[in-house]
């Protein structure tokens, strides 16, 4: 066991952000799992021995502390029994639909209201046991939103700040739920709550003045006991120069290109690259699609779509009635438009190396991203980074947290429109060179000069702050 001490930095995320690698031997390693969270908050973890609390992923899982890349982990615990209920359940079936306007129903279930509650005190009762006298603790996402009140009744010291990476809905979806009141409340433990969009800070302070005893000025939420809540938006972004040197590296650049005559070399190769989620409109952009063809606006040998699903909460329902929905309608497509050797439609349920997805969005002519709801929307900045050639377009939806950023680079859509989606991938792949370009040009610099450091830096500045 590690001697892991006191941390006047900690991060608080429903999982650790490290992989378990069991090696032929059955030994066990751990391994830093991508993302670009644990990369920007890397450099101030080393800076000031910061920890990490959160579940390992696996049930009944309770490893001892551990160090691993100069961070300290501390492992949560969850039973089976909890995983169903506080993270498939209330998380994922409850907040996670509610938060996303409702676009599968919302099951509203004591008994996983009860697990979310007790879990949430777990994981508020393992920071207070590591936080050094006065540390700032950085709470992450919708499944810890009662965490931040629960550590500031346990631990009054803390500077405690909170972000939520999904959208935070308006009053009319938010007043269905039966614990309103509880995670408004759990929220304003937080001195600052973060949110991706404007619109979803505006929906707090609305909510907290409506549903609790607190009052909303601006963006500062005054609590009934007097402390001062900042409520903020910080668009979240992406490692960019992870992104622009693979992209810098020729192997990279040479997959790219076998990627593109592997699919048939079409005149353009239209890309989606998402977790098999329904809030990510893959079905909208498929029937889009699809429809060009039975038309004959596009030739399968003019263009192919390529859609990565990535495998996402496979034992959460609405998630297998997503996957055999979606691969029905890709098998339409294939039997009715495609012929042998040349599918118009290439479908990979998979997940991938950074490296292979990069010389994806390298390689793709259109990126198309249709979420119906999205708190940011990484990927759509990702191919933005990938694109050093100033070459290819951006189709993204307005409902995407990106959409406020990117809204001059892109085409925007409405992914309900079949018909305004059927124009607007017509209109990306006709684009003139010149005017591609330009977009491109003006996306990058939005991407550019917002990096995840970036971020990182502005919500943490803010939090010593408030
Ligand atoms: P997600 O809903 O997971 O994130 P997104 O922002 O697109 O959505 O991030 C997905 C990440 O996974 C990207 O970095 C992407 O490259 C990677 N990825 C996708 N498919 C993959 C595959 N097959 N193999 C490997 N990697 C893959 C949530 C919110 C978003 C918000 C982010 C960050 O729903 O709205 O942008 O958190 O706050």
């Amino acid at each position: 066991m590690a001697d892991i001490g006191k941390s006047s930095f900690v991060v608080v995320a429903n999982r650790l952000p490290v992989d378990r690698v069991v090696s032929i031997d059955g030994s066990a390693t751990w391994r830093r799992s991508p993302g670009g969270l644990v990369t920007a908050l890397a450099p101030v973890m080393r800076s000031v021995e910061g920890a990490w609390v959160g579940w390992t992923g696996s049930p009944d899982d309770a490893p001892d502390p551990f160090s691993t890349d100069d961070m300290d982990l501390v492992a949560v615990p969850l039973s089976a029994q909890e995983v169903g209920e506080y993270y498939e359940g209330f998380s994922n079936a409850t907040l996670w639909p509610l938060y996303h306007d409702v676009i599968v129903a919302p099951e509203y279930h004591r008994e996983w209201w009860d697990a979310y509650r007790r879990v949430n005190d777990r994981f508020a009762h393992a920071v207070a046991g590591v936080a050094a006298e006065e540390a700032v603790v950085f709470v992450q996402d919708y499944q810890l939103q009662l965490v931040p009140a629960i550590l500031r009744r346990l631990r009054p010291d803390l500077k405690i700040g909170f972000f939520l990476h999904i959208p935070f809905p308006p009053t009319e979806l938010f007043a269905q739920l039966p614990w309103r009141r509880q995670i408004l409340e759990g929220l304003l433990g937080a001195d600052l709550v973060g949110f991706q969009r404007e619109g979803a800070a505006e929906n707090f302070a609305s909510l907290a003045e409506r549903y609790t005893d607190a009052t909303a000025e601006s963006r500062q939420v005054r609590t009934a006991d007097g402390r001062t809540v900042h409520v903020q938006s910080f668009p979240i972004s992406i490692d960019v120069s992870e992104i622009t040197d693979l992209v810098s590296d020729p192997d990279v650049l040479a997959r790219s290109d076998h990627i593109r005559e592997e699919v048939g070399a079409p005149k353009h190769m239209l890309l989606g690259v998402d977790r098999l989620d329904y809030t990510k409109g893959i079905g909208h952009r498929l029937k889009a699609f699809g429809e060009l063809l039975a038309a004959g606006d596009l030739t399968p040998d003019e263009a192919v779509m390529v859609q990565v699903a990535t495998p996402s909460r496979e034992r959460v329902e609405a998630y297998q009635t997503l996957r055999d929905d979606i691969e029905l309608q890709v098998g339409r497509m294939n039997g009715e438009y495609g012929t042998i050797g040349q599918p118009a439609v290439h479908y990979l349920h998979s997940s991938y190396e950074r490296v292979e997805l990069v010389s994806l969005l390298r390689a793709a002519d259109v990126m198309v991203v249709t979420p119906l709801r999205d708190g940011m929307n990484l990927v759509a900045k990702e191919y933005v980074a990938a694109r050093t050639d100033l070459g290819g377009a951006l189709v993204l939806s307005e409902f995407a947290g990106a959409a406020d950023e990117l809204g001059d680079g892109a085409f925007l859509v409405n992914p309900h429109d079949i018909d305004g989606l059927k124009r607007t991938l017509l209109a990306a792949m006709r684009l003139d060179a010149a005017e591609a370009t330009q977009r491109m040009k003006l996306l990058r610099e939005r991407v550019l000069s917002n990096d995840i450091t970036r971020w990182a830096e502005s919500f943490l500045t803010s939090l010593r702050a408030a």
